[in-house]
């Protein structure tokens, strides 16, 4: 085992906290969703009790109506801000009953996680037992997902936070918040204690978060009514592509667990009607690659950004769109004084390759890119993706995400935000085994 390995473990194990993971100590202190889909897959090649833990902890955590929250409060601690008690999901008269939890979602990962998990054990009938007994939920978690996120029946899912995309202040909201003028509301930011300003977001994207909030608390969560409020309701390409990407992993895994008809019908079902959506709604020719859509105010959002190669890993692009694609990512996000993949479009005047999601490369993102890429059999790319992503946390540490301007790490320090970042890790260890 390598060195940089031993110490990814390390870092897993000490984010460990007996049934399930925090991201990172202070900044993250609590249990979130897609980290403990991404951090499963990590444990899963040296601890599959834990993996299996920290997916079951999780759907614990399910609402009565199918919806899994983007963070379960396991503790009282004041260490992170918006809280428990801000979010308040218990207005909704679904939620749980058992954990406090926020009432916006995340990125739902579920069910290609278990079928990593299913791939990487090497007691595949263990695991499938384990998977048998959580499958279900993440069926739910997806029929949740069609019956109540998807007002026009068009198999795309929208998101109503930023928060829920995962990709917290990408420049695309910006058009965004330009349509919305929130009270400038009094709060204690507790993320830029924990790390330097300059690598978070702003103040004012804070209000307009805490604001989308204030108006789903007012109406209970209530979705019929978040649908028609919202100020921010978007089909988003990397959401929707690991919806699509997990619906193709249970049917796998249906069809291996046996007498599941009904369920992998169901599934196929939303696999056509969501492919076709995504393909004909979502791509962009001038751009050349897929984008978000603004189902508000009902117009695309042109910009370019990693979430817009993330459909090479859910394979939704036919052969000659993937490659000219991929040919797009190496030309824009590939130069020689570049580490594969920017967050966002490194042409653009929004880049910013400090600031979260708004330009460094993220682990999580490029472990998608490196799978997907090299199922269209690109595999010198995918290659590249791989080396880089093993570079830069070589030279910096487990970070949570870097500076893409290869420069700047022969300098200084180019690892931003939180460190012995769990996904970091996580995924490291799968990249290199
Ligand atoms: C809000 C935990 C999460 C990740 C997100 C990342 C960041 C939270 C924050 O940290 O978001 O959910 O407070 O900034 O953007 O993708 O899941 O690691």
């Amino acid at each position: 085992m390598t060195p940089l390995e031993k110490k990814a473990i390390e870092v897993l194990n000490k984010n460990w906290k007996g049934n399930f993971s925090i991201p990172c100590e202070n900044l993250y202190p609590f249990q979130w969703f897609w980290d403990s889909g991404l951090i499963a897959i990590g444990f899963a090649h040296f601890d599959m009790s834990k993996a299996e833990k920290e997916i079951f902890t999780l759907l614990d955590a399910q609402w009565d109506n199918g919806f899994i929250p983007h963070i379960v409060f396991h503790s009282e601690t004041d260490s992170y801000f918006p809280g428990a008690d801000f979010h308040h999901s218990s207005l909704h008269p679904q939620a749980s009953k058992k954990y406090k939890t926020t009432g916006i979602t995340q990125p739902p990962v579920t069910g290609f996680v278990l079928e990593e998990l299913y791939r990487i054990s090497s007691d595949k009938e263990a695991t499938l037992n384990f998977i048998k007994t959580v499958i279900d939920k993440v069926y739910f978690n997806h029929e949740y997902f069609y019956n109540n996120r998807d007002p026009k029946d068009e198999g795309l899912i929208y998101i109503y936070h930023n928060w829920e995309s995962g990709t917290d202040n990408s420049p695309i909201w910006d058009d965004i918040w330009e349509t919305m003028n929130p009270p400038e509301y009094t709060f204690e930011r507790r993320d830029t204690t924990h790390v330097d300003a300059s690598q978070r977001p702003s103040k004012r994207e804070y209000d307009h978060y805490l604001h989308i909030i204030e108006i789903a608390k007012e109406h209970n969560y209530n979705d019929q009514k978040i649908a028609e409020l919202s100020p921010f309701l978007v089909q988003d390409p990397l959401f929707n592509a690991l919806l699509i990407k997990s619906n193709e992993s249970l049917i796998k895994l249906y069809h291996l667990i046996e007498n599941n008809e009904e369920k992998i019908k169901q599934l196929h079902n939303w696999q056509s009607k969501a492919i076709h959506s995504f393909n004909t709604k979502l791509f962009d020719e001038e751009i050349g690659a897929y984008i978000h859509y603004d189902l508000r105010n009902e117009k695309p959002l042109k910009y370019l950004s990693s979430s817009s190669f993330s459909p090479l890993f859910a394979g939704i692009p036919n052969k000659q769109r993937a490659t000219s694609m991929i040919k797009l990512m190496l030309d824009k996000f590939g130069g020689d004084h570049q580490y594969l993949c920017a967050s966002f479009d490194p042409t653009s005047d929004r880049f910013n390759p400090k600031k979260y999601w708004r330009g460094p490369v993220w682990i999580n993102l490029n472990w998608m890119l490196y799978r997907g890429v090299s199922e269209y059999e690109y595999e010198d790319v995918a290659e590249r993706i791989k080396k880089d992503s093993i570079e830069i946390i070589e030279k910096n540490g487990f970070y949570e995400y870097f500076d893409s301007r290869k420069e700047i790490h022969e300098k200084e320090n180019a690892g931003y935000g939180g460190n012995n970042f769990s996904w970091s890790a996580a995924l490291l260890i799968d990249l290199i085994r």
